[in-house]
């Protein structure tokens, strides 16, 4: 099959009513009218980047036209006509743009990166593809909550080649989740052309491969691209699945507007300049005598004077002033933490135990949580955590999912835009970096840029000391300690790990809790039978001493323990810091000023560790009352080694009491 959408004369279908025609030549207009003005700003300075979908309008506005207005689109940078369509403020979107305070991300984030739930409008993130993936979430909920809605996101066919987009596409087809696919096929992913992207025909050739309707549309048709669509969307809502749309138009301006198109050959542009969708348009509805020069005067005038209006309004809003606590607020979303208060009645549990329950007292706690992951389902997960779960919860709260670490995280963000809580279980905690984008990048700066918590919870079986090498017994937490948006929670003891991961799915805010794979089946401890919270941001002080505060967390508070056992004669203060963002300096400060002398232990490597920001914030808040230098006993700066004696030598254990005595006679 060979189809080129260039040569194609346009055949205009003329069923519709003359007011949805007049309807769709409006809203192609406006986003073309707002582009050419924004263009003329560009060249007096007065903005600092534009992306172009001049020539592509027709996909942005007929999509968003043929969904409902409850129904969420995912558009990208080229997408004007699904802002315009929803009728966002225009002075808002200005706003936006310019960087002002009553933009949507209050100048904190620039273009199009930007949702809005009151418009039903989920934005990209620079990285083009994590969209895909979100889409899927935003799908599944509707689909657990029985909605019938169909979700549309937009890609480049550039993003095509990313693998969120094959992720997110098998995640779609296996679930059978209501989402409509749509590939923007516009010839060049900024100055590579298709030929150079993907190697096949068409892209919609690719649905076949993951068992899923494909349909290839022409993007320079507003009523093909209308009708189309509201055709497959109504079909979506009876019978719920996932369809692949590549729409074939072309990039009439540069990738953005400083690049050019000096690589573009002249008589591809001017092949496609005559499909013009909106000029095209235009002449069609008045040869039909549909629209007149009259009425098209009138209606540029009308959208030209809402843009200056609305302009005005942005241009002469006050440029955002920094305000450091405003910045820092915004980080996460308030968490009204509630205390639920731990009752009398006890079990002795093993830390394995106490996660596993607190998970299933969550799950009755919250009707709308669900837990996704790789064989966790009626296999019970690879350390057993959710066994015999899906026999109490269900498939659809308990999935299982492909191996696809960031669609799934994206999956989850999706739910949780969609008003639901997921809990995610990592495999490994190693497998992480298979979806680090979507963590550091989404979930971590949503909130900050537009207000959009994440309601995920991310279990990370952690640590070494079990024989497993270097991709088995990362304890990777440094990763994300570092990155603003995340909270990071540590615990060392079954009832800490019961109560903390409780509070951790009540938060809002995404959450990485780390499980050591070590204690899950070592450690054991009393631990209360009802649902009780435990609040983040509160260290525990295990054991009470004078000489020295030994600070650490995860297994290796209990490698500190059994050092300090082995040598009774030294007191020490033991700090577990429990949670590590936030981090409870006070704890840590009060006891080094009374002990006078500081150790950090941590199990990861030293260098960037959690130790390292923990010494210097000793050092800039207790210095006065430090007796000797602080110290920080870590393993080893080489990836984690596979046999005993080189994974011995690798953890710091053996050497915490060398560097304890060393302070200690300091
Ligand atoms: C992960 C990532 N790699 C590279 C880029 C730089 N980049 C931004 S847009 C773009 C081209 C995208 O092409 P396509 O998906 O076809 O969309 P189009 O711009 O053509 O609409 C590139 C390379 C990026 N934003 N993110």
């Amino acid at each position: 099959m060979s189809i080129n959408f260039a040569k194609k004369p346009l055949i205009y279908n003329n069923d519709l009513k003359t007011k949805k025609l007049i309807n769709l030549y409006v809203n192609m207009l406006k986003p073309r009218m707002i582009e050419e003005r924004m263009l003329l700003l560009l060249r007096q300075g007065k903005i600092s980047k534009w992306f172009s979908g001049i020539g592509q309008e027709a996909i942005a506005v007929g999509v968003t036209l043929a969904l409902k207005k409850d129904e969420y689109i995912l558009p990208m940078h080229r997408n004007l006509g699904v802002f315009t369509t929803r009728n966002l403020p225009l002075s808002k979107l200005f706003a936006q743009w310019f960087g002002k305070a009553s933009g949507f991300t209050k100048g904190r984030d620039r273009s199009f990166h930007f949702g809005t739930q009151a418009y039903k409008i989920i934005g990209m993130i620079s990285h083009l593809g994590p969209q895909l993936g979100i889409a899927d979430g935003i799908a599944l909920a509707s689909k657990l909550k029985n909605k019938n809605t169909v979700t549309a996101v937009f890609t480049g066919e550039g993003g095509t080649s990313e693998g969120d987009f094959h992720e997110a596409l098998n995640v779609a087809s296996v679930w059978q989740l209501p989402v409509l696919f749509c590939i923007e096929n516009n010839g060049y992913g900024l100055s590579t052309p298709t030929s150079e992207q993907y190697n096949c025909e068409h892209l919609a050739d690719r649905g076949l491969g993951y068992g899923m309707e494909a349909h290839i549309i022409d993007g320079n048709n507003i009523i093909e691209v209308y009708t189309k669509i509201k055709k497959i969307a109504k079909s979506m809502r009876e019978n719920p699945r996932p369809v692949l749309v590549e729409f074939k138009t072309f990039r009439m301006r540069g990738h953005e507007e400083a690049s050019g198109t000096k690589y573009v050959p002249e008589a591809l542009l001017k092949t496609w300049a005559k499909k013009d969708p909106l000029k095209n348009y235009e002449q069609f509805l008045k040869n039909k005598n549909i629209i007149t020069d009259a009425f098209e005067a009138n209606i540029k005038a009308e959208i030209d004077a809402e843009i200056k209006h609305n302009l005005d309004l942005a241009f002469t809003e006050n440029n955002v002033v920094f305000n450091e606590s405003n910045e820092l607020n915004d980080v996460f979303k308030y968490f009204d933490f509630h205390e639920f208060n731990p009752k009398t009645e006890e079990k002795e549990l093993r830390f394995v135990d106490a996660i596993s329950e607190g998970l299933k007292q969550s799950m009755q706690q919250h009707k709308y949580l669900v837990i996704l992951g790789q064989d966790i389902a009626e296999y019970g997960g690879v350390f057993k955590v959710t066994e015999g779960f899906v026999n109490q919860f269900g498939k659809e709260r308990i999935k299982n999912t492909p191996i696809c670490e960031s669609a799934i995280i994206e999956t989850a963000m999706g739910l949780s835009i969609a008003g639901m809580k997921a809990v995610v279980e990592l495999q490994f905690a190693d497998f992480i970096s298979s979806g680090f984008n979507p963590v550091v990048n989404y979930l971590a700066k949503s909130h900050y840029r537009w207000q959009q918590n994440a309601d995920v919870v991310l279990r990370m079986p952690c640590g070494a000391d079990v024989g497993a090498g270097p991709f088995h017994s990362q304890t990777n937490e440094a990763w994300f300690t570092k990155t603003p948006g995340l909270k990071v929670v540590y615990p060392a003891f079954p009832y800490d790990a019961k109560g903390l991961l409780n509070t951790a799915i009540n938060d809002p805010n995404p959450v990485l809790f780390f499980e050591h794979k070590a204690l899950y089946r070592s450690v054991r401890q009393l631990v209360p039978t009802n649902y009780y919270t435990i609040p983040f941001g509160s260290a525990s002080v295990i054991k009470k001493g004078t000489q020295v505060t030994v600070i650490s967390y995860g297994a290796a508070v209990h490698w500190a323990l059994e050092t300090l056992t082995k040598n009774p004669d030294i007191s020490a203060d033991v700090i577990d810091l429990r949670t590590l963002q936030p981090l409870d300096t006070e704890t840590i400060f009060n006891s080094v000023k009374k002990t006078g002398r500081a150790i950090i232990l941590q199990e990861d490597s030293l260098f960037g560790g959690v130790a390292s920001d923990v010494s210097a914030l000793i050092t800039e808040n207790c210095f006065e009352y430090l007796d000797a230098p602080i110290l920080r006993v870590a393993s080893i700066n080489t990836p984690i080694p596979f046999a005993k004696p080189l994974e011995d030598g690798y953890l710091p254990k053996n050497r915490f009491e060398i560097a304890l005595k060393k302070l200690i006679n300091y």
